[in-house]
């Protein structure tokens, strides 16, 4: 292979540029190409998505403890700074070694390609963003540091003594062309730093412009957000109940009773929101049932739908946390469907199934019972966002989201637990998730000072499908007192409480619990969200002046 004679003459900084700006060429390329080729399988979007997919429980946990909803961001920032650095060490080696630069940056092209091809939502052309960013990335590599090598130093030539000629190489070095070259260090003709740098500022530059591009939406995606604009969601047969006078007590900085679509928090293993398109969108329900059948987009409209109230919350939500939202469902029951396919006897989950292949594996009965299991089309008065399942979720009050609020949803699977595992339970999540019963302290805010004197406590308090009956609050280890519970909208929402405080100037720390109207207390005992949910009483620390 060719070798590197000045490599030593090149700046490692001048290195490590010139396999950033060929990566990010070759990565912004790729990003763009996807955008046309293949929507949901952008190179960093399938390799990220394949992270989230190997993450172990405790990876997700505390991405979620870390980042919150802000998990995604903190991955792709995490993703961008080891391909920073693996691409300057592709320039580095480049220099160097060649080819060891090039291959490297190929050989992760060539495997980011082999990745986007294999995830759950793969198309037959994912396989091509990956590949071009390698090319691409490959040449202007060569390229950078072909300038950076400068042109063939010409008034030098090693000695290179003709074949055959080995054994006498001594004895010929006194003769031949060489004889004629001044016997002077061999002047090596100084590399076009302008040039190199031009060329690796367009590239980086043109990644850089590429990436914007792809991330402009083009006419093919724009066309689920169009349907969804367009979409007129038909009136519910059975409305939910407004909201009862007293469920909101209107407090600043306590949770809204009902959680505005952009405001509700969004927790999902998809780097990239899948798009589906309504017109395309069917719904099969199969596995052990009497009878298989697909529900299309019209079809689901057509049936009657129904309008009701479920908090839904997030296994990964800590004590204090804010992984959970309130909203108005509009759905079709889960429970007609099933009856439509008639489950045999032994049957004892749904696995429910995203376009981008996540699953939750629900309890039958939670399907089949009188609870509002619902396929929802609805949320909060308009069609759900994109972000939360356009065009049809599951949403089951009482149970956490990873067992059973799938977005995206394409498929039902009725199933065995003994037989079939869901995506977070084959992470080592419980196979059962109920919702454990939690109280959270909203007001007073953390770090928010105080002037000593009358104030309030409040906060929300939640055990879906069972009910909260009392909330407690405890100041500075004194006597639990009640707090005054708001109206619940129903069973399977959350209700806010308050307590007024007289405040005296120090610090103060405030635990608050709750009892279900099952009779349980909340209990004390810590425990992670890991592996069904985390518990324990929140508690919050307040300087009063
Ligand atoms: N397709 C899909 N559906 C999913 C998930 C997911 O990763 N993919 N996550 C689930 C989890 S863990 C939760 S808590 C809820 C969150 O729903 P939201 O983002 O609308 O609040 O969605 C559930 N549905
Ligand atoms: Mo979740």
């Amino acid at each position: 292979m060719a070798p590197a004679p000045d490599a030593r003459r090149t700046p490692t900084p001048l290195a490590w540029l010139a396999g950033v700006a060929a990566v990010a060429l070759g990565a912004g390329i790729g990003e763009l190409a996807a955008r046309f080729l293949a929507p949901a399988s952008s190179p960093v979007g399938a390799v990220g998505g394949a992270l989230i997919d190997i993450a172990p429980p405790w990876a997700k946990d505390a991405a979620i403890t870390l980042f919150g909803t802000d998990d995604k961001i903190a991955l792709l920032t995490g993703m961008g700074i080891v391909l920073v650095l693996a691409a300057a060490l592709a320039g580095w080696l480049e220099v160097r070694k060649p080819p060891s630069g090039v291959v490297l940056v190929g050989a992760v092209g060539a495997a980011g390609s082999v990745v986007a091809a294999t995830r759950p939502d793969a198309g037959a052309l994912s396989w091509i963003p990956s590949l071009i960013a390698g090319a691409v990335a490959v040449a202007t590599l060569a390229g950078l540091v072909g300038l950076l090598r400068g042109p063939a130093p010409a008034r030098y030539e090693p000695p290179r003594p003709a074949a055959g000629a080995v054994e006498e190489r001594g004895a010929a070095a006194g003769s031949g062309p060489i004889t004629a070259a001044p016997q002077q260090p061999p002047e090596v003709r100084q590399p076009s730093r302008r040039a190199f740098f031009a060329w690796a500022g367009a590239a980086a530059a043109g990644g850089i412009l590429a990436v914007l591009a792809s991330q402009v939406r083009l006419a093919g995606s724009a066309v689920v957000t169009a349907a969804r604009d367009a979409l007129r969601l038909p009136a519910p047969v059975s409305a939910a109940p407004p909201v009862p006078a007293g469920a909101e007590l209107g407090i600043a900085d306590l949770a809204p009773v009902v959680t505005p679509n952009g405001s509700f928090y969004r927790i999902d293993t998809a780097l990239i929101v899948p798009e589906v398109d309504p017109a395309q969108w069917k719904l099969r329900v199969h596995g052990m049932v009497a009878q298989e059948f697909e529900l299309t987009w019209d079809e689901l409209l057509a049936l009657p739908l129904e309008e009701s109230w479920t908090t839904l919350a997030c296994v990964s939500n800590e004590v204090g946390g804010t992984l959970i939202g309130n909203a108005r469902w509009l759905g079709y029951p889960v429970r007609e469907l099933l009856a439509r396919a008639g489950p045999t006897a032994d049957a004892d989950m749904v696995l429910s199934r995203s376009v981008d292949g996540f699953t939750a594996s629900t309890p039958l009965e939670a399907l089949t019972d009188s609870r509002n299991a619902i396929l929802a089309v609805g949320m909060n008065g308009e069609p759900l966002p994109l972000p939360h399942g356009f065009p049809v979720r599951m949403v089951v009050p009482g149970l956490y989201g990873y067992v059973s609020a799938t977005k995206w949803l394409v498929e039902l699977e009725v199933t065995r637990f003994d037989t079939t595992r869901a995506y977070w339970t084959d992470r080592g999540w419980s196979e059962r998730g109920p919702i454990k019963l939690q109280s959270r302290i909203d007001v007073p805010r953390t770090g928010q000072s105080l002037d000593a004197g009358d104030t309030v406590i409040a906060g929300v308090a939640w055990q879906q499908h069972t009910g909260v009956a009392a909330v407690e609050v405890q100041i500075d280890d004194g006597p639990w007192q009640a707090a005054t519970l708001a109206t619940a909208i129903s069973d399977d929402t959350w209700v806010q409480w308050s307590m007024p405080w007289a405040a005296a100037s120090g610090e103060h720390v405030i635990r608050c619990r709750a009892v279900g109207k099952d009779g349980a207390q909340q209990t004390p005992e810590r425990a992670a969200p890991a592996p069904d949910g985390a518990t324990g009483w929140h508690e919050r620390t307040v300087q009063i002046t």
